[in-house]
């Protein structure tokens, strides 16, 4: 099957859990397949909309589009028509997809369905799972305690099995003993992967990986074994909120952003941590009205993590637009009124408006397709 314009883009799904580092990756992906004359679009997803990666990719100037309300495999044919907007608008020769954090069985519900249905518009590139190293090892026992419980956990190990690629990300976080026991564990258990370490954030180790992304063809089998029981169980283990919020007065007093910025994700932490539950990734954005190219970005990928800044705005604002997008083993409204307090705790000085608040555990996964076997394959 042809498209009318007979073009063709590398279909390059950049898997992985929350806060693994996949955005990060995916930004540097783009940055790496742009400098060699590659046109790039972007896909982020996600169970919510108002999402921060798709902040992030604006604020790169990156061609990208949204699907929210769902994942990848639950909302197929957008995704479908999502890469259809870009091929009109940009006609990226890669396209890079993140899936939601959450979600497993990728090959058997994307990968296989864009090969034999759309196999003239796609060529698929082996699919990649970034990991944190410090989480996967404790989810994988190799060391660490505290985490998620037994079904969150089984979600984290389908994804590394169904990988052909597993991109130790973060690897300035780590001693080079613990990068190699959290190497011997992976090779050990996902032997059919190939691994390579690196970080995403200052954009070492990762040449290999990405020349595989151009060169190589996915041969990935699906996952024979998935329970949707327990996946369904683990997705609805972790609640989600995502929140949109005004902060600040036009016009009014200016207030350093990065600082308060650090502040709110600093009291939404403590206030999960409080309530005993492990945060998977709290993120968020805080851009000055009006303009989607300065912006201050924070994360924090686990409950005894402190937020970190990743994007700085420059100078001191008025009034400015705050997205917070969390997930964490907790009860949503747990989540919520973690929110309220930490914007409460500002105070009066810095006045903030929620405008957008959704809360909820993401449903069953019902996958539009689901394929297995090795038929279509070239
Ligand atoms: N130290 C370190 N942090 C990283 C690296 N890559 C990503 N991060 C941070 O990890 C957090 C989650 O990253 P993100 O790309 O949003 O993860 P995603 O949820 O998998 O898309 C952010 O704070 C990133 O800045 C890395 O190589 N080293
Ligand atoms: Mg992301």
């Amino acid at each position: 099957m042809t498209t009318s314009s007979g073009h063709t883009a590398r279909y390059v799904m950049i898997g992985g859990f929350l806060g693994a580092g996949k955005t990060t990756s995916m930004l540097r992906a783009a940055a790496w397949f742009t400098s060699r004359g590659l046109r790039v679009g972007l896909v982020t997803n996600d169970q919510a909309g108002g999402l921060v990666d798709t902040a992030l990719a604006r604020a790169h100037n990156l061609a990208v589009e949204e699907i929210a309300g769902g994942c990848f495999c639950c909302r197929f044919t957008s995704l479908v028509e999502a890469a259809s907007r870009l091929e009109k608008e940009s006609a990226p020769e890669i396209l890079l997809a993140e899936p939601v954090g959450s979600c497993t069985d990728l090959v058997a519900t994307v990968s296989l369905p864009l090969e034999r249905i759309y196999g003239d518009r796609f060529t698929v590139a082996p699919l990649s799972v970034v990991v944190d190293p410090l989480r996967a090892m404790r989810v994988l026992g190799i060391g660490g305690v505290g985490g998620f419980s037994a079904n969150v956990t089984y979600i984290y190990r389908k994804q590394l099995e169904e990988a052909e690629i597993i991109v130790i990300n973060k690897c300035d976080l780590v001693s080079e003993a613990q990068r190699a026991a959290l190497r011997t564990g992976l090779a050990a258990e996902f032997p059919g992967a190939r691994l390579i370490e690196g970080s995403a954030r200052d954009g070492t180790g990762l040449d290999p990986w990405f020349e595989a992304l151009l060169a190589d063809s996915s041969a990935a089998t699906a996952i024979d074994d998935i329970d949707y029981d327990r996946y369904a169980d683990g997705e609805s283990l972790l609640g989600w909120l995502n929140a949109e919020v005004r902060l600040g007065v036009p016009g009014g007093v200016e207030w350093d952003g990065n600082a308060r910025l650090v502040d709110i994700l600093a009291s939404i932490r403590a206030a999960v941590e409080r309530s005993g539950h492990e945060i998977a990734h709290l993120k968020a954005t805080l851009s000055v009205e009006g303009d989607a190219f300065e912006l201050a970005a924070a994360n924090l990928v686990r409950t005894d993590a402190g937020p970190e800044l990743s994007h700085r705005l420059a100078d001191p604002l008025d009034a400015g637009r705050l997205l917070i997008n969390l997930r964490a083993e907790a009860d949503p409204a747990v989540l919520e009124s973690a929110l309220r307090s930490a914007l409460d705790a500002l105070g009066d000085e810095l006045p903030a408006e929620i405008v957008h608040c959704e809360h909820f555990r993401p449903g069953r996964p019902v996958p539009t397709h689901r394929l297995t076997g090795l038929a279509g394959r070239a």
